[in-house]
């Protein structure tokens, strides 16, 4: 199959209000992002993939838009992204946009017509419905942020639908105005250069329309939830293929909330023309306890090496493609959640970047995991931010938890874990603002920066950087097949990637134990002439045969 440029590229995540800033107002902003290109350079990455910059009320840190055709006024301007775009491309580094088209902000003029009366123009914009006969609310659906995912309107007497925040209205996709006005805007982007879309749950824009309540019947195990993937979906992303993403060079990914390997295999296989690859959170939910994000449990390790093995093969034979990731502004840094983040942190960060980037798929980078940062291990119901976690504080204390318990909880599992400031030098705030930053940035700041990174040979970023340079040298990363070993191992990890006579061989020791790699029976590399082209320890054994692992011990042997 003809590959497309996307499949050997890697991605680069910022998050804006956390990257750099230029102005010391404490968010970061776009001139923030062109001073670091020469850096992005540096690392290697081919795209850059900014979390939403449209105007918004910032309730969920952009995902609640209120113009999808302007910058949010603390990021900067029009021109500010303009240049951003020329500085970006001069380096050969795309841009791609975070787009949110499952709902709007309710400050968006849209949804202000829709719920000024019953018969404005926009009403059908969005998604309203009578409350039941005994006065409950039109479903028993949840939001994701708790709570019902129903709001009453006083004004016009009905409820509307928020998936999400009561501010995030759900848009009503079955209106073919309302996708018009989405393929128009996204045009919009596209025309001024931008080379892609991340598309925001872009899984939850089609609603079963008789809105049955949820009878629990769908098994929390596989994956999906009674609102996701729903009857339409697959038909309203291949309208916006035909008549967007197709017209462009474009790379699309969509996130998939809670989805399923068929439906990914669908939303990414070429001949459907839907979308370039997806996200699932599948291997990000394993140390989730029966399910449950808001608990402490440890990461089911077995659980683990079968989910992204399963979406490997998957993916592979039935012709999609995966975006390939373990943090991104939603998910706690994984060099502190899979990781060790003090007593082996860069032999941990490396182990963990070298066992996603020899994947096949496209692999995203999220800022500051290329210097391993951590998670900031905040204290204090003060230093949160993050509306999701503000709003479970209160639910689970509702629920019977004490101040303590929910503040582990939150420490472990916040989103804001992942949305302190990235840190760039050992100066005050890092070097993120010469102000006062939105959220506090993580106390060790002096010692895990960007300039210390640098400075280092050995620092997690020149192996990341490496990682990046052998996705363009060996095809067989991207090409190769993918078959796991030592499936019931309990701290190996270790799979190999085969295209022809050539293999990679990659063995992981996701623990501090020492163990042994014991070879296979099943597999016979006589007569091959092997070599390591990666490996997080100087002097790692040259022969995988029994080969001792220390504690996360991370090697990658070519064999031809
Ligand atoms: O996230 C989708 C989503 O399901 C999130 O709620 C996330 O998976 C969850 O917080 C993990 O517990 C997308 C964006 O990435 C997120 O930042 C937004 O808050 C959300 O959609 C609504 O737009």
């Amino acid at each position: 199959m003809e590959q497309s440029w996307w499949q050997k590229a890697v991605v680069y995540q910022i998050y804006p209000k956390s990257f750099h800033d230029t102005t010391g107002n404490g968010v970061g902003d776009v001139q923030g992002i062109i001073q670091k290109l020469n850096y992005l350079k540096e690392l290697g990455v081919d795209v850059i993939w900014l979390t939403p910059i449209y105007a918004s009320p910032q309730k969920d840190n952009g995902y609640d838009i209120s113009d999808y055709y302007s910058i949010h006024h603390e990021y900067g301007t029009m021109e500010d992204f303009d240049e951003l775009l020329v500085q970006a491309h001069q380096r050969d580094i795309k841009v791609i946009m975070d787009l949110v088209v499952n709902h709007t902000s309710t400050d968006h003029q849209w949804f202000k017509e829709a719920s000024s009366s019953k018969d404005n123009p926009y009403r059908d914009f969005y998604i309203w419905r009578d409350g039941k006969e005994d006065g409950n609310e039109p479903t028993n659906w949840q939001s994701k942020f708790g709570g019902n995912a129903w709001q009453y309107d006083e004004k016009t007497e009905q409820y509307y639908l928020h998936l999400f925040d009561v501010t995030q209205a759900d848009l009503n996709w079955e209106n073919e105005e309302l996708r018009q006005k989405v393929y128009e805007m996204m045009t919009f982007w596209f025309e001024k250069g931008v080379d892609g879309f991340r598309l925001d749950v872009i899984n939850l824009i089609s609603k079963n329309q008789q809105f049955p309540d949820d009878d629990g019947s769908i098994a929390p195990g596989d994956g999906r939830k009674f609102y996701t993937d729903g009857p339409r979906v697959h038909e309203f992303i291949h309208e916006m293929n035909k008549e967007v993403f197709s017209k462009y060079d474009s790379i699309t990914v969509g996130e998939m909330s809670s989805t399923t390997l068929d439906h990914c295999i669908q939303y990414s296989n070429p001949g459907n023309e839907e979308l370039s690859m997806t996200f699932n959170f599948h291997h990000l939910k394993v140390d989730y306890p029966n399910g449950e994000k808001w608990a402490l449990g440890e990461m089911d390790f077995l659980a683990l090496k079968s989910i992204l093995s399963k979406w490997q093969v998957g993916m592979n034979k039935g012709g999609g493609w995966n975006a390939l990731f373990w943090c991104n502004h939603d998910q706690p840094r994984v060099v502190s959640r899979y990781g060790n983040d003090e007593k082996y942190h860069q032999e941990s960060a490396k182990m963990l970047a070298t066992t996603i980037h020899m994947m096949q798929g496209t692999p995203y980078i999220y800022q500051g995991e290329e210097f391993g940062m951590t998670n900031p291990k905040f204290t204090s119901i003060g230093q949160y931010r993050d509306v999701e976690s503000l709003n479970m504080y209160q639910i689970l204390k509702v629920n019977g938890k004490s101040e303590e318990e929910v503040l582990e909880i939150l420490q472990e599992k916040s989103r804001d874990n992942s949305r302190t400031p990235v840190q760039w030098d050992d100066s005050e705030h890092a070097g993120f603002t010469k102000g006062t930053p939105w959220i506090e940035v993580a106390s060790n700041y002096k010692t895990i920066n960007a300039e210390a990174a640098l400075e280092e040979s050995e620092s997690v970023f020149y192996h990341y950087q490496k990682l990046i340079s052998l996705r363009k040298e060996y095809n067989i990363i991207t090409e190769g097949d993918y078959e796991l070993l030592l499936a019931d191992d309990p701290q190996i990890f270790a799979y190999i990637r085969s295209a022809g006579t050539e293999k990679l061989l990659v063995i992981n020791n996701f623990y501090e134990k020492n163990t042994i790699f014991k070879f296979p029976e099943t597999i016979n590399f006589d007569g091959f002439k092997q070599s390591i082209i990666l490996s997080n320890y100087p002097d790692s054994q040259l022969d995988p045969k029994n080969a001792e692992l220390r504690p996360y011990e991370s090697i990658v042997y070519h064999l031809k």
